[in-house]
């Protein structure tokens, strides 16, 4: 881990800022914006860190909405979101919230940027936010297990961070990886034999289109640690499980990434994972998904409602089919 000796946070250009600014700045995230107030913050040249901690100690995000990823379908309810989750780290069932809160340590932590790039770097991740900014998008989620939700995610493209590292022209991939600290995940010790650590991984251009966004909040807050505190990858287009969470480290380099669920299983897991309702998964249909607040089952679209943004990505992929699910 990095050794830090002052957070950003204790730095004075906190006290530098009224607080009457960070009111409309949270008025803001909170959708209640007014013209006003945003005109009022542009005249205002001292911004609010991105991340600060306020009188109580509690982690204050500053992030507005990008009124550019809005939908259609209704934001899931914050405590189904926090407690209905996938992480194999806390067990292999969907109620490892608990476990997850007391175990997880998601603070200090530090992501190491390596493999071919011109900035290689180790960062602690609220140095990182701040340094990137936040914006909050509304995204679809899809499981492959055919549920879904809707989700307020606070964070910041994936194409900044690739900007940020610089990465050499041999580079195709970049590979994630998750903490493989079995102290802090009761489900590495009572599963030893998965494949850990959590690795999951994407295309250079994949990682430069718009749509990735390294979420390091959602619903207002710091993101919870079943969903992945304090910095997970989600990409709305493709099945969840490549929207890996609590990740550690993110690598540059010219190799295809093997991940966690296709070294398991390659014939149900594979690298794309584009979400395509006439591809069946091999024991279920895809066709359609349910909604997991409300039950109801809804058809699923092809990229997950998000063609327009990744269609380009795939033109030269041999055909659709096969391809857009592996
Ligand atoms: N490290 C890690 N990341 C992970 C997983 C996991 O088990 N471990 N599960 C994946 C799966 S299958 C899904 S559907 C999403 C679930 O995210 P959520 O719990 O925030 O809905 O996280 C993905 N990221
Ligand atoms: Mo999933």
């Amino acid at each position: 881990m990095l050794i830090r000796t002052r957070k950003r946070w204790e730095i004075p250009e906190r006290e530098a800022t009224p607080e009457s600014v960070f009111l409309n700045r949270r008025q803001i995230m909170a959708g209640g914006a007014s013209l006003a107030a945003a005109a009022a913050l542009a005249a205002c040249d001292q911004s609010p860190p991105a991340i600060a901690q306020d009188d109580e100690g509690r982690m204050v995000l500053t992030a507005e909405r990008n009124e550019a990823y809005t939908i259609e379908r209704a934001i899931t309810p914050e405590a189904l979101n926090t407690t209905y989750n996938n992480f194999y780290e806390y067990g292999s069932h969907k109620s490892i919230a608990r476990a997850a809160s007391a175990e997880l340590m998601p603070r200090p932590w530090a992501i190491t940027i390596d493999g071919m790039v011109d900035n290689p770097t180790t960062i602690d991740v609220d140095d990182l936010i701040n340094k990137m900014g936040l914006e909050e998008r509304l995204y679809r989620h899809r499981c492959v297990e055919a549920w879904s939700m809707t989700v307020p995610w606070i964070g910041f493209p994936l194409a900044k961070l690739v900007e940020m590292a610089s990465p050499k022209s041999e580079v195709k991939f970049v590979r994630f990886e998750t903490f493989g600290d079995a102290e802090m995940a009761s489900g590495i010790r009572t599963q030893p034999w998965y494949p850990w650590p959590y690795v999951e991984g994407v295309t250079i251009t994949e990682a430069m289109n718009e749509l990735p966004l390294i979420v390091v909040g959602a619903y207002g807050k710091v993101v919870a640690n079943s969903m992945g505190a304090p910095i997970r990858l989600h990409l709305p287009w493709k099945f969840g499980f490549k929207s890996i969470k609590s990740i550690v480290r993110v690598t540059f380099t010219d190799e295809r990434p093997v991940s966690f669920w296709e070294t398991l299983q390659p014939s149900e897991y594979g690298f794309w994972a584009n979400v395509n309702p006439e591809v069946p998964h091999p024991r279920w249909s895809q066709a359609t998904e349910r909604v997991i607040d409300t039950d109801e089952r809804i058809p699923t679209r092809l990229f997950n409602g998000y063609a327009p943004e990744v269609v380009d990505l795939y033109a030269d992929l041999a055909g659709l089919g096969d391809l857009l699910y592996r």
